[in-house]
């Protein structure tokens, strides 16, 4: 039997290795391996990533791929890439590579291969969003579409806002696009308020076309443009839908003919570049959107093929592994400067904690570690007035990763010149922070130096481009989604089920029926839990 994570050599090897380095500084890193800022960062050309502000040595980097090696982490790959049902609590494969395998070489799913139908949806997303972008796409009256509305929430929804938001600079600026996620009413009036029905599409995105919030925005939606429209057959030319239930878009009235299907081995949150991505091809163009496939793709080949030492993800999960299970951090911040990027932490917010906030390995034992990170981030310089505080000078250690450009796509004075200055000059003040004979020999009033002391040591990873184009945005996107498939493996967890998600729902829909003040209050449930309800009722309807 193989052993457990901390029962293995590389794990106490990489414990006595954290014992001797623990307490040495950045800056004793750097007076020490002066040339670590060249040997630590990897160009790819079109991505620079530095890993050297991390309290790492090379002895560190090779112990912890012995670890990843022995974790069978490159037949793990392979598992992944061949279409192995490696998704085992779900009996799923989990093939995102093959929607953004624009080589096309097959990729085979049950001994068939995948890749002419995902082509298929490609092509027709290509149709839909050529026609909706030149004018051609009429409503009900005749008018063309100028209001795109994506109806979904969780992995069909964050991964379409993110991106419609990092690329706006690429749009059609006479088209809008707005998300509805929320149950609340208020996200949807809120849209519906200030828009036209005539010229408004909905995009219902759901994989099972049966979640709760989606379906009843779906059918708020549906009442606002019949009441509107007064026709039945208006919901053929206002309403598009996305998903794997052929069956339930029927129902709902939508025509096969506007339904892009997708399939059970594409997971929610990895569902960007299928056909959930249809708000953001309508908004960047076809080309554009294969752009961002391209930028996929490169990354896919580069996780899949390169040695673990110069590989991207690998060495991005093995350094997360070491903050968080030696030197015991709790959450990693991601921290773009770039304001178009605003959405991007949030994104793999889901993307890391869903897929890797699991406590049980893959035989179902419990851990004795610790499993994903808290994920968090805002954008730069806005974060710096806020929570960078805490990170600077708080008690916890919070590993970050700063993402740069090079060019701005605005151009407008030195606002890029000090946006770049900014961040590097945090990274450069988490690692070598201010000493206390620094600021006595600045002359620092004594009774304040400690406060005005910065320890330093924190660590940070920069990842930079030459500026945020679709396909540097498929690079990074990639690159997060195989950094969290790498921790997954080395955790021994299922990263690509989410059954934390369940229970809450079920609750949810028994709650529900309970809430109504006709009907009797059995209190069935604890205390708390009645009084609140007991609350609701009584409030909600005087
Ligand atoms: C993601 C999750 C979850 C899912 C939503 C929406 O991996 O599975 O966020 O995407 O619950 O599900 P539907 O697309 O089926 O509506």
């Amino acid at each position: 039997m193989t052993k457990s994570l901390t029962e293995r050599d590389e794990w106490t090897n990489l414990k006595k290795h954290y014992d001797e380095i623990r307490d040495m500084h950045l800056r004793d890193h750097f007076k020490s391996d002066p040339g670590r800022g060249e040997r630590f960062s990897i160009d790819t050309g079109d991505l620079l990533i530095d890993f050297s502000k991390n309290r790492i040595t090379d002895r560190t980097i090779k112990l912890l791929i012995d670890l990843a090696k022995s974790c069978g982490l490159k037949q793990e790959i392979e598992r992944m890439f061949s279409g192995e049902k490696i998704n085992e609590t779900e009996d799923r494969a989990v093939l995102h590579i093959a929607l953004r395998n624009i080589s096309q070489k097959p990729v085979l799913f049950d001994g068939r291969d995948v890749m002419p139908d995902v082509f298929k949806i490609i092509d027709k997303m290509k149709r839909i969003s050529d026609r909706i972008r030149n004018g051609q796409w009429k409503g009900y009256s005749g008018k063309a579409i100028k209001n795109i509305v994506n109806i979904g929430i969780g992995g069909s929804d964050l991964g379409p806002v993110m991106a419609v938001e990092a690329l706006k600079f690429y749009s059609q600026r006479d088209l809008k696009i707005f998300f509805v996620s929320n149950i609340d009413d208020a996200h949807i009036i809120e849209v519906l308020r200030n828009i036209d029905p005539e010229e408004t599409l909905f995009i219902i995105a759901s994989k099972t076309f049966t979640t709760q919030e989606t379906m009843t925005n779906a059918e708020t939606a549906k009442k606002w443009i019949l009441s509107r429209s007064k026709r039945e057959d208006s919901v053929a030319s206002h309403f598009i839908a996305l998903s794997t239930n052929h069956e339930g878009v029927t129902k709902f009235g939508i025509d096969v003919e506007n339904m892009l299907e997708f399939w059970d081995w594409v997971g929610g949150r990895y569902s960007l570049t299928s056909a959930i991505g249809l708000s953001v091809m309508i908004s960047i163009g076809y080309d554009n959107f294969m752009d961002m496939l391209k930028g996929f793709h490169a990354m896919d080949l580069h996780f899949r093929n390169t040695e673990f030492d110069r590989n991207i993800p690998v060495l991005m999960a093995l350094i997360g592994v070491w903050y968080n299970n030696f030197f015991g951090s709790e959450s990693h911040a991601i921290l773009p400067y770039e304001q178009y990027l605003h959405r991007f932490p949030a994104y793999f917010q889901q993307g890391d904690m869903e897929s890797n906030g699991k406590s049980v390995t893959r035989k179902g034992i419990p851990v004795n570690y610790h499993t994903g990170p808290i994920i968090w981030g805002e954008p730069g310089t806005n974060g710096q007035h806020a929570f960078y505080q805490l990170i600077h000078q708080g008690t916890r250690l919070v590993p970050a990763d700063f993402i740069g450009f090079a060019k701005s796509l605005n151009n407008t004075g030195d606002h890029h010149d000090m946006l770049v200055a900014n961040l590097f000059a945090q990274t450069e003040a988490l690692a070598f922070g201010k000493t206390a004979a620094e600021l006595k020999n600045e002359g620092t009033e004594e009774k304040l130096i400690p406060f005005k002391t910065f320890e330093g040591n924190r660590p940070s990873t920069t990842i930079m481009a030459e500026k945020l184009s679709p396909y540097i945005l498929g690079k990074l996107i990639s690159m997060y989604e195989h950094k969290i498939f790498v921790q997954g493996i080395i955790w021994d967890i299922f990263s690509f089920d989410q059954w934390g998600v369940e229970l809450g729902k079920i609750l949810a829909k028994k709650i529900l029926s309970e809430l109504n003040p006709a009907m009797e209050f059995k209190g069935s449930h604890d205390s708390s839990t009645n009084r609140l309800m007991q609350y609701y009722r009584n409030t909600s309807r005087s």
